[in-house]
C-alpha cells in the first residue's frame, strides 16, 4: 500500500467501457481521457449510444420491478454494506483512477474522496435498515376504528448524472440511497472522470448486486448519452449534480413526462469574517475552503466579507496560504493543489483572471499560471488567485468561477454583511466567523443558502438536509430527504 508522501505508480492505460446488466459493453464510438497534470490522453471510454442506454435502461427496469426491487431490507442492506467493504478493499485502485481523472492530490482523494464513497453507502444501509413508520390510531363512528400508517416504496430506474470535481464521492452519494430505498440505478459519470463509476461496478458486481441494479452509461450531455438517459422514457426520477444550466435544460429535458427532480446545482458562496473571530482558525480554514481540489468544490467561498478593522489583516493572511500552496503532480508527496479538470475550463478561469483585472481588481496573489519546465506545462494549472478592490457587482463576484481564486470585500456593519452575502442569484452555502454566539445564529438564520457554516467549513453530519436555494438547486437531499426523494409514500388505511 502506498504511503502518504510515496511517489505512486501511474497508471496503466485507461479503458472504461459500460457496464449493463451485470457486463461490460463495448461501443464504437470512444471519448479521450486526459491527465490534468500533463494534457496527455491516458485511456478513453467507451460512449454510450441509444441501443446501450435502452439496454442499461430495460436490464434496470427488470431488476427493479425483480431480483433488486424485491429483495428485503436485511438482504438489501447487507449488499450495499458489502459494497462498501468492496471500496475499502480495492481502495489504492479506486485512489489512482480517481487521481489519474482528476489530478487531485493524492492526500485529497486518500482523506475525502474515498472514504465517502464508501461511508455513504454504509450510512444510507444504516438509515433504511433502522427507518421506522408512523401509525394513527384513527376513529371511526362505529367506534371500531382504523389504523393509518404509510408505506415507502421505490419509485423505480432512477437516472443519475454526475460531475467531475468529486466523482465518487457525488455518484455514491445519490447511487447509496437510492439503491437503499431499492430503486436499480443508470449512472452517467462525466465524460471528463469515467474511471470510478467503472470501477464501482466491478465492485456492485463482485459483492452480489443482481444484475441490472446498477448500470454505467458513459458519454457526453448534451446530444449524448446524459441526454438520452434522463429523457428516456423508462426512468422514473432523474437526480443531478452539475451546473445551474444543464440543471435548466434536464429540466426541459423531462418537463412532459412529470418526472420528479432533485438538482444539486452551481453557487457562488460567501464568507462572512467578522472582527471579533479568531483570524488564526479563520485564516487557514478559508485558504483551505477557497483552494482546495484547486477551488472545484461547488461549496467554495469564492467571495468573502471581512468587517473592516480585520480586512487588512486578513487579506495578508489570505496572500500567505495561497502562496504557500505547492503545484505539481498528484503523484509528488509535496504537491498541495492539482491542476484544473482541462483545458476548455482552465481558459474559462483565465477568462476570469482577465476580467478581474478589466473591472479593476487588486491581483494580492497568483493571477497567472505557473512554470515548471516540465512536462507539466502541458497540464490545466493555475496560480490560486487572491483579489481586492472589485466592486460587489463585479461579474467576478457574482458569476460562478469554479476555481481557486476569492475575492475579498470590507463590511461594516452585520446587516450590510448579511445584505451583501445574500445579494446573489445562488443560495448555496455560506460561512461565517465570529466568536460572539448569539451573531453566528442571526446571520446563520438570515443568510438564503441551503447550507451555513458558524467558524468552519464542508462538515456535515450525513443525516442533516443538503440542497440549494435560488439557482442552487432543487429539493433536498441527506438522511431521510434521501429516503423522500428516492421512494414513494403510499398511504394505507385499514378499517378495524
Ligand atoms: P455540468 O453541468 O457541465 O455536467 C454535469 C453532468 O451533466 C455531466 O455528466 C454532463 O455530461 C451532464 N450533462 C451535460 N448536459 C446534459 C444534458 N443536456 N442532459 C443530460 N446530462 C447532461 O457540470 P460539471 O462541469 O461536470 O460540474 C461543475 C458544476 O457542478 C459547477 O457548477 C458546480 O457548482 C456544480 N456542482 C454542484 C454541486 C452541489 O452539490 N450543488 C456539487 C458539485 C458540483
Ligand atoms: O458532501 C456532500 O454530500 C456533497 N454533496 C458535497 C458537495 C460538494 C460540491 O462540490
Amino acid at each position: 500500500m502506498a504511503r502518504t508522501g510515496e511517489k505512486l505508480a501511474e497508471p496503466a492505460a485507461l479503458d472504461r467501457r459500460c457496464f449493463v446488466d451485470g457486463k461490460f459493453v463495448e461501443s464504437d464510438e470512444r471519448l479521450d481521457i486526459v491527465d490534468p497534470a500533463t494534457g496527455r490522453k491516458i485511456g478513453a471510454a467507451h460512449i454510450a449510444d441509444r441501443a446501450i442506454v435502452d439496454k442499461a435502461v430495460s436490464a434496470a427496469r427488470n431488476a427493479a420491478h425483480g431480483d433488486w426491487g424485491t429483495l428485503g431490507t436485511r438482504e438489501r442492506t447487507r449488499l450495499l454494506r458489502r459494497v462498501a467493504d468492496g471500496i475499502e478493499e480495492r481502495f489504492e485502485e479506486f485512489l489512482h483512477a480517481e487521481i489519474s481523472d482528476t489530478g487531485k492530490p493524492e492526500e485529497t482523494a486518500r482523506q475525502i474522496d474515498i472514504p465517502r464513497g464508501a461511508a455513504n453507502f454504509r450510512v444510507f444501509a444504516d438509515l433504511i435498515a433502522n427507518q421506522g413508520a408512523e401509525i394513527f390510531q384513527t376513529d371511526t363512528p362505529d367506534g371500531a376504528g382504523a389504523l393509518n400508517y404509510a408505506i415507502r416504496r421505490p419509485l423505480g430506474v432512477v437516472a443519475i448524472v454526475c460531475p467531475w470535481n468529486l466523482p465518487l464521492l457525488l455518484m455514491t452519494w445519490k447511487v447509496a440511497p437510492a439503491m437503499a430505498c431499492g430503486n436499480a440505478v443508470v449512472v452517467k459519470p462525466s465524460e471528463e472522470t469515467p474511471s470510478t463509476a467503472t470501477l464501482l461496478a466491478e465492485v456492485m458486481h463482485d459483492a452480489g448486486i443482481p444484475d441490472g441494479a446498477f448500470n454505467v452509461v458513459h458519454g457526453y450531455g448534451a446530444g449524448s448519452a446524459g441526454e438520452l438517459l434522463v429523457g428516456h422514457p423508462g426512468v422514473d426520477a432523474v437526480t443531478f449534480t452539475g451546473e445551474t444550466r444543464t440543471g435548466a435544460a434536464i429540466q426541459r429535458s423531462v418537463a412532459d413526462s412529470v418526472k420528479p427532480v432533485s438538482f444539486e446545482l452551481g453557487g457562488k458562496n460567501p464568507a462572512v469574517v467578522f472582527a471579533d473571530a479568531d483570524l488564526g482558525k479563520a485564516v487557514p480554514a478559508l485558504g483551505r475552503a477557497a483552494f482546495a481540489n484547486c477551488g472545484q468544490v461547488c461549496l467554495a467561498p469564492e467571495r468573502m466579507y471581512v468587517e473592516r478593522p480585520v480586512y487588512g489583516a486578513f487579506v495578508a493572511g489570505m496572500k500567505a496560504e495561497a502562496e504557500k500552496l505547492v503545484p505539481g503532480s498528484p503523484y509528488d508527496g509535496k504537491t498541495t493543489i492539482g491542476p484544473l479538470i482541462s483545458a476548455a475550463h482552465k481558459k474559462k478561469v483565465l477568462d476570469y483572471f482577465d476580467l478581474a483585472v478589466e473591472e479593476g481588481a487588486t491581483v494580492v496573489a497568483g493571477g497567472g499560471v505557473p512554470e515548471f519546465g516540465d512536462d507539466r506545462d502541458g497540464g490545466y494549472f493555475v496560480q490560486p488567485t487572491v483579489w481586492t478592490g472589485l466592486e460587489h457587482t463585479a461579474r467576478v463576484n457574482r458569476e460562478e468561477i469554479f476555481g481557486p481564486v476569492c475575492s475579498i470585500l470590507p463590511f461594516d456593519t452585520e446587516e450590510e454583511a448579511v445584505a451583501l452575502a445574500n445579494d446573489s442569484p445562488y443560495g448555496l452555502a455560506a460561512t461565517v466567523w465570529t466568536e460572539n454566539l448569539s451573531r453566528g445564529h442571526r446571520a446563520a438564520a438570515a443568510l438564503e443558502v441551503g447550507i451555513t457554516w458558524v467558524n468552519c467549513w464542508f462538515l456535515r453530519d450525513l443525516r442533516t438536509p443538503f440542497g440549494g436555494m435560488k439557482l442552487s438547486g432543487l429539493g433536498r437531499e441527506g438522511g431521510v430527504h434521501s429516503l423522500g426523494f428516492y421512494s414513494e409514500l403510499s398511504n394505507i388505511c385499514i378499517k378495524l
